[in-house]
């Protein structure tokens, strides 16, 4: 039987999700969309489950969407592709209440960078190159680039970044505030492993809560914010979670969060 396109396991609260065709540099097929949301599923439905790492198996992290795969004849329609495969992974990965991490292990290009930049905290190895790839095939970044991008990086190098496909270095990423850090290749996974499980086995409720504000800012005032803060603020000051947080503190000792 052949390898599944998409690898999943898991452990110590985390899902570890592989894109796994590398000979075509892990880019994106139906199938491997039809399996990917098969692992999201798997995940979101295991309570043991707090955090979901991406990663891609051998030198790349994707190339994006599979060019040969019925998207550039006569009768292809970008827009449903997009509908039907691409928003709806925007959309769970931001909308989840669960922590999503990328180990950018290679090359992330066209879709897949923009898949990876969507996650809330992006490792990649030193390596690796983000490749808003889509100017050098006539079309336009999508997968939430053209709104994430310049929030991650202003508008000037998004804008640049996308007109001329340039790839951007791990290190430059980094620099810019694209992703959050770079390790040497053969230690990215480990780390970012660690960092995720750490993640998972922390105050979920509180990380939920916290995901989900911070990306309320982006269409909300400061007035609205503070507001929105008061109300979840209160909704964690009553939970199990903090009462546990603050003893273990006085206690000095390390706290049992429960996600309650
Ligand atoms: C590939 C691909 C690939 C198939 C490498 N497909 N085989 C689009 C349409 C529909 C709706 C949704 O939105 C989108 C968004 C998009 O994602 S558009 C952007 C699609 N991606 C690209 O344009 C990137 C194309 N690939 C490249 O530019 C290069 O391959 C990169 C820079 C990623 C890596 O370059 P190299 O390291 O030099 O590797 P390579 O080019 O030799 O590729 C290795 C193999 O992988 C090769 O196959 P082969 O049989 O010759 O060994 C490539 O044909 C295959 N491959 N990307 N997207």
């Amino acid at each position: 039987m052949p390898e599944p396109s998409v690898l999943y396991d898991t452990e110590g609260g985390v899902a570890l999700v592989t894109l796994n065709r590398p000979d075509k540099l892990n880019a994106f097929n139906e199938e491997m969309h039809t399996r990917l949301r098969e692992c999201l599923r798997m995940a979101a439905a295991d309570p043991g489950v707090h955090a979901v790492l991406i990663t891609g198996n051998g030198r790349a992290f994707s190339a994006g969407q599979d060019l040969g795969d019925r998207v550039s004849g006569d009768d292809a329609d970008l827009g449903d592709t997009l509908d039907k495969l691409y928003n709806p992974l925007v959309r769970t990965i931001r909308e989840s209440d669960m922590i999503f991490v990328a180990a950018v292990n290679g090359v992330a290009a066209g879709a897949a960078a923009n898949l990876a930049l969507a996650c809330d905290i992006v490792y990649a190895g030193r390596s690796a190159k983000f490749i808003q790839a889509f100017a050098k095939i006539g079309l336009m970044p999508d997968c939430g680039g053209t709104w994430l991008l310049p929030r991650l990086i202003g508008e000037s190098r998004a804008k640049a970044a996308a007109l001329m496909a340039t790839p951007v270095s791990a290190d430059q990423a980094k620099e810019w505030g694209m992703i959050w850090e770079v390790y040497d290749d053969p230690k990215l996974l480990e780390e970012a492993f660690v960092q995720t499980r750490s993640i998972a086995q922390g105050a979920v409720k509180a990380n939920a809560i916290t995901k989900r504000a911070m990306q309320s800012a982006a269409s909300n005032t400061l007035d609205q914010q503070l507001d929105l803060e008061k109300m979840l603020q209160r909704t964690l000051g009553r939970s199990q979670d903090y009462k546990e947080g603050v003893k273990a503190f006085m206690e000095k000792r390390p706290p049992k969060f429960k996600g309650r």
